[in-house]
């Protein structure tokens, strides 16, 4: 067993895990009342994963993961508050209420989010990194990502040339058994995927990652080689997710006494357990850290609920696209368009563009809506998922 951290880091680390927990199970309650739209990706089970990895790092490295990140954020140090108004929607979350669960945003603590697209995290990766290497800065990108995302192309083209352009990032693949409802013997010819990189020059490490203690110090060394050496490494952090893919999954792809199997070896009560074996808390500690942990999910939710929804006439802050500019069921006509059409002088409309443009035409956040609501927006609606 690697060797305990200094007291008050060992009581963070528990202290952290705790609060993502608890902070998910809530997520999931909130969710079943209507309170969350759109998708929910629980990460209960993976909390030695992220607590582990995520503190291996500096505050001036970036963390960068994927649609199940709201740990990750909670982790970095975005306040429980702004995580949960992003759940709901409202203008007090991390992405100002227009990402949700699956895009959790935090410039300031250099979490670079939340993406929807399974690998699509991946480049982003690489570009941050190269960033970091042009202003000549020692940071490291830890990109975390799925055992489905390592079959993915983002894959094998991003580690490629983060090899050959001596990048420095860690690439963890949280490898919790499945991608959706499908195994990894089902769906990787190779399962041993800390070697996944080998053939395209990039070395391997793996973690359990179910001990925060292991993953610390696996990723620590990560870190290290890579801050050192300039160049990427894979580490591959075996886990399990003990909820279903989200919150639409019936879980037909696995029996109870696997799920039951992986539960006894529960990331959160194990490093409790030690802690109190090594006689670093007590039993008294660990229940004020739990009920810390639900006081401050509690504070989270009443803060969500008070604050407001975006306004419509909000709705084209930070959009860039805008009706001619591209064609797709998104794109709407404006008055000038019309006009335009109509044998006006001005030609097709795209000369305003953003702000400009939206505080010229108050008509379309009102149109958007209408036809969001009238499900004239061209989309298929399924249940599932990201
Ligand atoms: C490019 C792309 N293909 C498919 C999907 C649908 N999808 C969402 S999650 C998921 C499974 C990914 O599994 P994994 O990478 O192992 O991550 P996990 O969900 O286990 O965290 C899939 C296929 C998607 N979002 N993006």
């Amino acid at each position: 067993m690697p060797e305990l951290p200094e007291p008050d880091v060992a009581r963070e680390w528990l202290a952290t895990m705790t609060l993502i927990r608890r902070f998910e199970e809530r997520a999931g309650e909130m969710y079943a009342r209507a309170k969350v739209g759109g998708f929910l990706h629980l990460s209960i089970g993976e909390e030695a994963t992220i607590v582990g990895s995520a503190r291996a790092l500096r505050d001036s490295d970036y963390l960068i993961s994927t649609y199940r990140s709201h740990g990750h954020a909670l982790v970095r140090g975005t306040p429980p508050e702004n995580v949960m108004a992003e759940l709901f929607g409202r203008v007090d979350g991390c992405s100002r209420g227009r990402g949700g669960s699956m895009h959790m945003f935090d410039m300031q603590r250099r979490f670079m989010g939340g993406y929807g697209i399974v690998g699509g995290n991946l480049p982003i990766a690489a570009g941050i990194a190269l960033a970091g290497d042009y202003l000549g800065s020692e940071d490291v990108t830890l990109c975390t990502f799925g055992d489905g995302a390592s079959n993915q192309g983002t894959f094998g083209e991003t580690l490629n040339l983060a090899a050959l352009w001596r990048l420095p990032v860690v690439f963890m693949v949280t490898n919790n058994q499945f991608g959706m409802g499908t195994s990894l013997r089902r769906h990787s010819a190779v399962t041993d995927l800390q070697r996944k990189g080998e053939s395209l020059g990039v070395p391997g490490m793996r973690c359990d990652g179910m001990d925060v203690l292991e993953t610390n110090a696996v990723v620590s060394e990560a870190v290290r080689r890579v801050r050192e050496e300039r160049r990427p490494v894979l580490v591959e952090a075996v886990t399990y997710r003990f909820r279903g893919h989200s919150m639409a999954d019936p879980e037909e792809y696995r029996s109870k006494e696997e799920v039951a199997s992986w539960r006894e070896r529960d990331p959160v009560p194990g490093f409790a357990e030690l802690l109190i074996a090594e006689g670093v808390i007590d039993e008294a500690e660990r229940q004020r850290i739990d009920e810390e942990a639900i006081a401050r999910v509690d504070a989270a939710v009443a803060f969500a609920d008070a604050s407001p929804l975006p306004t419509p006439e909000s709705l084209y802050d930070d959009v860039y696209v805008l009706d001619q500019e591209v064609r797709g069921w998104y794109s709407l006509e404006t008055a000038d368009d019309r006009g335009a059409a109509a044998g006006g002088d001005e030609g097709p409309a795209g000369a305003e563009r953003g702000d400009q443009r939206a505080a010229a035409n108050d008509e379309i956040p009102q149109q958007l809506t209408e036809a969001l609501a009238a499900g004239e927006d061209g989309r298929e609606r399924s249940e599932e998922p990201a």
